[in-house]
C-alpha cells in the first residue's frame, strides 16, 4: 500500500480504533498489586458496586472481575469489558504470577501510608509488572488516607509524588500519584477513571504503530 496513516494525527479517535480492529467489543485488564494488606481488594470491591460480574479463578488463588462499560465517541459506540485481576490471598505463588499478569494493559500500584515497607516495596511491585508485562501504564495509590489523622508518622502526600516521580524515571511512562481511602470512599473512581485513559491512549498509540508496520 502506498498511504501511510499517521498515528499521531489519530491518536484518541475511537472511531479510528473501532474501524481497525473492525469490531466493537473489546477486552482490557487490569491488575492490582502492591504488598498485602494495602487495602487491594477493597478499592476493586468499592469500584465495583455497579454492574459486575465476580469470577473466583480457585486452582490460581486468583479473583478476576469484569466490568463491560459502553463508551461513546464521536456518535461512535463500543463495548470495552474491564477485566480487573486481584490476587485473592496473601499468599503469592510464583506459578501464578506468570498468568496474573500476562496480557496486562496496565496496573494499580497500592501501597498504605501508615505502613512504610509497603511503601518501600512499590519499586520491586514495578518492575516486576515490567518484567512480566512489559512497558504499560501504571497509577501509583497511596491508600488508607483516612488513618492519617490517628498515626502520627504516616507517609505524607509528596513522599508519595516522590515516590511516583522515581516510579517514572525507572519505567520511562508518566505514572500518576492519586491518595484514597476505600473504607470512606475517597478518589476511588479517580484512580480507575485515569488509569482507563492512560490505557487507552497507550492501547490505541500500539495499534495504530501496528497498523503502521504492517504496511
Ligand atoms: N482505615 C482503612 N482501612 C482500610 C482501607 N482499605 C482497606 N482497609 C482495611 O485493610 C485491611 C486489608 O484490606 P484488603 O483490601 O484485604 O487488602 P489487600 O490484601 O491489599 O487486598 C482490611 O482490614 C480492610 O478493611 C482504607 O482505606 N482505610
Ligand atoms: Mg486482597
Amino acid at each position: 500500500m502506498t498511504s501511510v496513516i499517521r498515528p499521531k494525527k489519530y491518536l484518541n479517535d475511537l472511531n479510528y480504533l473501532v474501524q481497525i480492529m473492525g469490531r466493537r467489543r473489546i477486552v482490557l485488564k487490569i491488575v492490582c498489586i502492591g504488598d498485602g494488606a494495602v487495602g487491594k481488594t477493597s478499592i476493586v470491591k468499592r469500584y465495583l458496586s455497579g454492574d459486575f460480574r465476580h469470577d473466583y479463578v480457585m486452582t490460581l488463588g486468583l479473583d478476576l472481575f469484569t466490568k463491560p462499560e459502553k463508551i461513546r465517541f464521536k456518535g461512535s459506540e463500543i463495548e470495552v469489558v474491564w477485566q480487573i485481576w486481584d490476587l485473592s490471598g496473601q499468599q503469592y505463588w510464583r506459578d501464578v504470577i506468570s498468568s496474573f499478569y500476562k496480557g496486562a494493559n496496565g496496573a494499580i500500584l497500592v501501597f498504605d501510608v501508615t505502613n512504610d515497607l509497603s511503601y518501600e516495596n512499590t519499586i520491586e511491585w514495578a518492575l516486576e509488572f515490567y518484567r512480566h508485562a512489559g512497558q504499560q501504564p501504571i497509577v501509583l495509590v497511596g491508600n488508607k488516607i483516612d488513618l492519617r489523622d490517628k498515626i502520627y508518622d504516616s507517609l505524607k502526600s509528596n513522599e508519595g509524588a516522590r515516590r511516583a516521580y522515581e516510579l517514572s524515571r525507572l519505567m520511562g511512562i508518566k505514572i500518576p500519584y492519586i491518595e484514597t481511602s476505600a473504607l470512606e470512599n475517597i478518589n476511588i473512581d479517580v484512580v480507575f477513571n485515569t488509569l482507563k485513559k492512560l490505557i487507552f491512549e497507550n492501547a490505541i498509540t500500539k495499534l495504530l504503530n501496528e497498523t503502521e508496520s504492517e504496511k
